[in-house]
């Protein structure tokens, strides 16, 4: 699929879409860039449906003719998810963390009402780059739609509201000069007002794991539902991210499943009560 979008092209509408979405995440970076620091992207992350035309390997082509290569795999059993880490064509770019809804580990309820979603996709759409920040591409479920599928899968409910899009950009903390250590950089986060995702501890992994993380937890906004219905709902949120190198002294690259596990719930629409 190959397209002459550059990588700062490509980054550059996706933090514009993003920051529509995340006004936290201008602050924290604004913030920061006035106290003198240079933000560089750790990675950005985005998830899907493992339904075509939009799962992880009908999208994974974009990332390809961007340059990028997979690394490695996890899986999320109880959330049923499944991801792939990918490593950008130059140091200075974000690494990639792809994520997938596996859909048939859902009852049958849940299932027809993302299939109905996915039914609605114009095919065309998915040849397009664009699709990584296309948001929906279907009409806004139903308020018990949106709700039947939180009762089994916070990502899916989040998923079929927010669709395809940065749903996070992570800091790099081994880029900050004064917010050195993922604990100063919270201390900052904080001093804005701003809320800390707690689940698993306010730090997850360390240094032993080669990477400590963070992450606030997602902005929020009004949304219509079909029907008219308008509730608050989470939207996307900021992570921060040290990396540690490893016995051959070279920068660890990977994600860690474990903590991601706690990281994705930085969206939970009542968060601190996932299972
Ligand atoms: C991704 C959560 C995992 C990481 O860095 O381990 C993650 C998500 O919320 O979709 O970002
Ligand atoms: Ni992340």
């Amino acid at each position: 699929m190959p397209h002459d979008m550059t990588l700062e092209q490509f980054f550059s509408r996706l933090w514009d879409d993003y920051t529509a979405m995340t006004p936290q995440a201008s602050r924290i970076h604004d913030a920061l860039v006035a106290d003198g620091e240079t933000i560089v992207n750790d990675h950005v992350a985005f998830r899907t449906f493992d339904r075509g035309p939009i799962c992880l390997a009908d999208l994974e082509p974009h990332l390809l003719a961007l340059g990028y290569t997979p690394l490695e795999p996890y899986d999320f059993d109880a959330k049923k998810l499944r991801a792939w880490g990918y490593l950008p064509p130059r140091e200075d770019q974000p690494r990639v963390f792809l994520s997938e809804l596996k859909c048939s580990e859902l009852s049958a309820p849940a299932r027809e009402i993302i299939d109905e979603l996915v039914a609605q996709i114009d095919p065309a759409r998915i040849a397009s780059p664009e699709v990584m920040w296309a948001g929906r591409l279907w009409e806004a479920p139903t308020w018990e739609a949106y709700r039947t599928l939180a009762e089994e899968s916070e990502y899916a409910a989040w998923l079929s509201i927010i669709g395809l899009r940065a749903n996070h950009f992570t800091i790099s903390v081994n880029h900050l000069r004064r917010h050195d250590t993922l604990e100063k950089l919270l201390a900052k986060v904080e001093s804005l007002g701003l809320s800390i995702n707690a689940s698993g501890g306010r730090i997850k992994g360390s240094p032993e794991v080669l990477l400590e993380q963070a992450s606030t937890l997602a902005d929020r906004m009004p949304f219509t539902f079909s029907g008219g219905r308008v509730e608050e709902i989470p939207t996307c949120y900021y992570e921060f991210a040290r990396r540690y190198p490893d016995a051959d002294g070279r920068l660890y690259q990977g994600f860690v499943a474990a903590s991601a596990d706690r990281i994705f719930e930085s969206t939970d629409a009542r968060p601190g009560h996932a299972d």
